[in-house]
């Protein structure tokens, strides 16, 4: 593992946490809370990588914690390994049942707390390397489809909260049939690979987000953003993607690689599907495509 882990201990008996630190400090940075309440905050606070949680605590016991972890949509990943008496077969599986991963028996073995956590800090990296292969298009590194309806959704939610604009952009590449027909489909590649990269680098507000949805067509949604600042952002990307210089010889808008960009604003939330946006935004594509591509409408 590249960067230390952050492990977090919980329990309430200073000795319990002298132990299980002794154990696991050389390997990954520790943080401790000693009680149930303390350690939720240091969770929100911090987002430690794994929880080692005692489970007889005074103020709220160990159950009530991982119940908490596992309800919070933001802490809900991390692993959490109850820490009880030996024998308590009862005390393990209704941790297990409440979401813990796994369990290690007190009085504790530094060797298998050591073997049990580092399993767990390993199986934890992959689940997250898969959460985000799952959301990322491999060509361009960009987040995928799924990515972008999965934000959608988020952001009109949002909106129906905050009543902020919320901008859709859906771009695509000009005559690239044409251009896989003249220059081949490794080139055709190389092409959406490099229109990614200067999207990429034209939105660049954390809260934005652009995405390849298919074939040679992207999007970005664009959070608290109006109709103006939009139609602004686009056309900016419509030159950035003509100004690479792709040479393009059979298109009929120009000599080069170029996009057309719809867009559409959402000013409230008015029960639609979400996916209404991106409809309205592909509609605006299309009135572009018609009016002779490398052009902008919203
Ligand atoms: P328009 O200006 O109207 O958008 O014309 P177009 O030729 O770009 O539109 P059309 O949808 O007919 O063609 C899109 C082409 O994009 C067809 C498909 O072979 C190509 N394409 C889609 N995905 C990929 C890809 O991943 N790599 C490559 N090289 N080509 C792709
Ligand atoms: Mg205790
Ligand atoms: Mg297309
Ligand atoms: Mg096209």
């Amino acid at each position: 593992m590249s960067k230390r882990a952050v492990v977090l201990i919980v329990d309430d008996e200073v000795s319990n946490i002298e132990i299980l630190s002794a154990a696991l400090e050389e390997q990954h940075e520790i943080c401790f809370a000693t009680s149930g309440r303390e350690a939720l905050e240091v969770a929100r606070s911090i987002s430690p990588d794994l929880v080692l949680l005692d489970v007889m605590m005074p103020d709220m016991d160990g159950y009530e914690v991982c119940r908490r972890i596992k309800a919070d949509p933001l802490l809900a990943d991390i692993p959490v390994i109850f820490t009880t008496a030996l024998g308590d077969q009862e005390a393990e599986v209704r941790g297990l049942e409440i979401g813990a991963i796994d369990y290690v028996t007190k009085p504790i073995s530094p060797v298998i707390v050591q073997a049990r956590v580092r399993n767990h800090l390993e199986m934890k990296q992959m689940r997250d390397q898969l959460a985000a292969l799952a959301v990322t298009d491999a060509l361009t590194g960009l987040g995928n489809r799924r990515k972008m309806e999965t934000i959608l959704n988020q952001e009109v939610m949002r909106l129906a909260r905050t009543e902020a604009n919320l901008s859709v952009l859906i771009l695509d590449i000009d005559f690239f049939k044409r251009f896989n027909d003249s220059y081949g489909h490794t080139a055709g590649d190389r092409c959406i690979a490099m229109v990614g990269a200067a999207l990429a680098r034209a939105v660049r507000r954390a809260a934005d987000l652009a995405v390849r949805y298919g074939g040679e067509e992207f999007a970005c949604l664009l959070p608290e953003t109006s109709h103006d600042e939009a139609m602004e952002v686009a056309s900016n990307i419509r030159e950035r993607v003509r100004a690479l210089g792709i040479p393009h010889s059979q298109s009929e808008a120009a000599p080069h690689v170029t996009v057309s960009v719809g867009v559409a604003t959402a000013t409230c939330f008015n029960g639609a599907d979400p996916m209404s946006w991106i409809k309205a935004a592909d509609e605006q594509l299309y009135i572009a495509k018609k009016a002779g591509r490398n052009g902008v409408a919203g």
